[in-house]
């Protein structure tokens, strides 16, 4: 969708400077500046004296930079955001009359913005935590922000409690350490003292919080809203969106390393994709709860700490997200975008989900104090239908300016009457409500152990080792006996196995019971491999071709070609970048040169054969790369005098490779062969379809 057709670009269009532009520099009070270089000072050809404080345009520079920095947000900090579209392909106007999901002829522009929630906004992208997913859909009838996450559950019921996670998982307060993780004293005090907590420990600890891309996580609208559909009836909602891609995670090694040879791994990869056009989708979808059945379940559906599971209520979709536009400048966009879970839009309403509740309040309380009382006119925060209020007004930084002599409704001159629901004015809906005035839960919402174990029961062998290896790494990190002996006996209220492996790695006590008997019970969609994407695609995937003087270059250029048509984004590294020559003469200007990057910024290798197989052989770093990129499974192919190179570096017998000039075999993930790189692509194990590639 171009600025043109897209409303919220048209209209940040209109805010939009070029810095490009050859337009004469000025003060922000609008004279043209002829010395931007030297500030007005005492100065002869001997001696450069004192400033003069007369120098205003010094100072408006130094005091402009002086305020450059907001707040950052108090969680998810770090973030990255895009602009996209909202498509719907079938009306929901069975349960509700909101336009954006009953308007099949529209597209809704939208802003997402993703985010790690525990480090500051400096914090690397690759770091274990939860994704922020926040969608703020410009509809047609006001705007309605989705404040979701790539985790369908959340720690605690009570928005009463989230101060207290909080501080229990960021930076502890005498030392300010650990930055963007989660394996400290604190914050497993904290989980072992809620048992609430149990079951999003075990998505957290799963290869869901360390995601491949941005692209490749789905996102959950977490707490349950109401849809009212023209009979005024209430439907409980869950919102959902799966991406196109699939769900794919790093592997914890990898997460580990890419932290540090690129922090940015994350927003880079979605900003890649998107100017390279190959725009993430993700398919939108709802779990409907007619009112009438909130009882029916074992567990509260309006807790959040559970799931809907979908073998009860399964997911409707029904439309579409896509993103397609890169911001132009991160802080009017990315940074000031302000999310809130209360803005919703006729049709939609909220429940009594006790975190919704509490959210409803804190959302808009904290852009206040983040970017002050005239956030939501901001070009990024405003909406795109016509917005009026006569009342809401002034304030600092307001710059909207209001007509009339009225400020108040109602008025002698009926200025900025309310609508009627017929209108299109929000109604809440009439919500029948009984019980006592005080503190607590009802009973439901005291059982936390049941889905934490149903999920740890449905995962592959793979994720359960993952899900293993992940306490055992966050306990380790705790050096309180009473934190890690705590933390790995509650495990023993999911899985005696997991608790014993967890509680031997990290010096727990050894339990000998389980404190919930594990009868097995699984459920669907909770394990990520279920989400891998409808045709199998190597489309944005990051593929390195490590080459050096001597490579053969028909081989290079053929899979070059073949994956890039495919869609993968080829990088080519080699011994160095000045250029590269090839055994038949030909220069090559590598993307990289060896030290520059590592394999674990690419998703795949393939080394095409030739002399240049010699250097490689003696070089410490294109080794490692090979046998970094076998253990972190990645897909390594390779062609002629490459074969025995990558064998030695993958160092397991049992991986075979091809013997003679005909056959071609794979093993883990490693294609090699001999012949013409052609052939090699015939193997189709670092494609979609063989057939194609060839
Ligand atoms: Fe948030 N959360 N949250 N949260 N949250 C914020 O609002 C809060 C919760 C989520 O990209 C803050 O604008 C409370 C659940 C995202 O700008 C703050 C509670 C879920 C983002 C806040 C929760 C989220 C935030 C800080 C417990 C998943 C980033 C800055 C009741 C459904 C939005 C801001 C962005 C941000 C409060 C729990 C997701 C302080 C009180 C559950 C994605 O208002």
């Amino acid at each position: 969708m171009s600025s043109t057709t897209n409303g919220k670009l048209a209209d940040l269009n209109k805010e939009t400077v070029n810095a490009g532009d050859k337009q004469h520099m000025t003060t922000d009070y609008g004279i043209k500046i002829s010395d931007p270089d030297h500030t007005l000072r005492v100065v002869d050809e001997k001696r450069t004296g004192p400033a003069l404080l007369e120098d205003q345009i010094a100072r408006e520079k130094i005091m402009r930079f002086d305020h450059e920095r907001i707040p950052e947000r108090v969680v998810h900090a770090r973030g990255t955001g895009a602009f996209g579209t909202f498509k719907l392909f079938e009306s929901a106007e069975d349960v509700t009359t909101a336009g954006v999901l009953t308007d099949t002829s529209r597209e809704t522009p939208l802003f997402l913005r993703f985010s790690t929630v525990q480090g500051s906004k400096g914090s690397a992208d690759t770091v274990r935590d939860v994704r922020g997913f926040a969608v703020k859909m410009y509809t047609d009838e006001g705007n309605w922000d989705i404040v979701g996450n790539n985790i369908p559950v959340f720690f605690i019921q009570d928005a009463i409690k989230f101060a207290d996670a909080i501080h229990a998982v960021k930076p502890e307060p005498h030392n300010e350490v650990p930055q963007g993780q989660s394996a400290h004293n604190n914050f497993w005090d904290f989980q072992y003292l809620h048992s609430e907590t149990t079951h999003m420990n075990q998505w957290i600890m799963s290869d869901r919080s360390i995601p491949r891309s941005f692209r490749m996580m789905q996102g959950f609208g977490v707490n349950t809203y109401s849809l009212v559909n023209k009979e005024g009836k209430r439907t409980f909602v869950k919102f959902h969106f799966t991406p196109e891609l699939g769900v794919h995670s790093l592997v914890w090694d990898e997460a580990l390393k890419i932290n540090g040879q690129d922090p940015d791994f994350h927003r880079k990869d979605l900003m890649e994709a998107i100017d390279n056009g190959h725009f993430p989708r993700w398919k939108f979808g709802l779990q409907l709860l007619p009112e009438e059945k909130l009882d029916d379940f074992e567990f509260d559906p309006l807790d959040a700490t559970k799931v809907w599971p979908e073998e009860l209520i399964p997911i409707r979709y029904i439309g579409q997200l896509e993103l397609n536009r890169n911001v132009d400048e991160f802080f009017t966009q990315t940074e000031q975008v302000a999310f809130c879970t209360s803005h919703i839009v006729p049709g939609i309403d909220f429940s009594d989900d006790p975190l919704l509740q509490g959210r409803n309040f804190s959302y808009f309380d904290t852009q206040l104090s983040r970017l002050g009382a005239n956030w939501q006119e901001l070009p990024i925060n405003r909406p795109v239908c016509p917005y009026m209020s006569i009342v809401n007004r002034d304030g600092a930084m307001r710059h909207r300016i209001t007509k009339g002599t009225v400020n108040y409704w109602p008025n002698r001159f009926d200025a900025n009457p309310p609508a009627t629901p017929a209108e299109g004015g929000f109604a809440s809906h009439p919500q029948k409500v009984q019980g006592h005035k005080k503190r607590g839960f009802s009973e439901k919402f005291k059982e936390h152990y049941n889905q934490a174990q149903v999920f740890y029961n449905s995962l592959s062998p793979i994720e359960k080792k993952h899900v293993a290896s992940a306490f055992s790494f966050e306990l380790d990190h705790c050096d309180d006996p009473v934190v890690y002996k705590r933390m790995s006996e509650r495990l023993t209220a999911i899985d005696l196995d997991l608790a014993k492996t967890v509680a031997t790695n990290v010096g727990g006590d050894k339990p000998t019971k389980p404190t919930k008997e594990n009868k097995g019970l699984k459920a669907k969609g909770l394990s990520q491999l279920e989400y891998m994407p409808e045709k199998p695609t190597i489309e944005t995937r990051r593929i390195s071709i490590l080459i050096a003087d001597g490579f053969d270059f028909n081989q290079y250029t053929t899979m070059k070609e073949a994956l890039t048509k495919q869609g993968a984004f080829v990088f080519t590294i080699g011994a160095q970048r000045q250029g590269v020559t090839s055994e038949s003469g030909q220069t090559v200007i590598p993307d990289h040169f060896f030290v520059g990057m590592r394999s674990t910024l690419f998703d795949a290798v393939y080394v095409p054969g030739g002399k240049h197989v010699e250097t490689l052989s003696k070089n410490g770093v294109a080794k490692h790369w090979i046998a970094e990129s076998f253990a972190h499974l990645k897909a390594i192919a390779g062609s002629n005098e490459a074969v025995p190179f990558i064998q030695r570096q993958i160092n397991l017998p049992e991986v075979e490779v091809a013997q003679n000039g005909s056959a071609l075999k794979e093993s883990y993930g490693v294609v090699t062969g001999y012949g013409d790189a052609a052939s090699l692509l015939k193997v189709g194990q670092i494609g979609p379809d063989a057939k194609e590639l060839a």
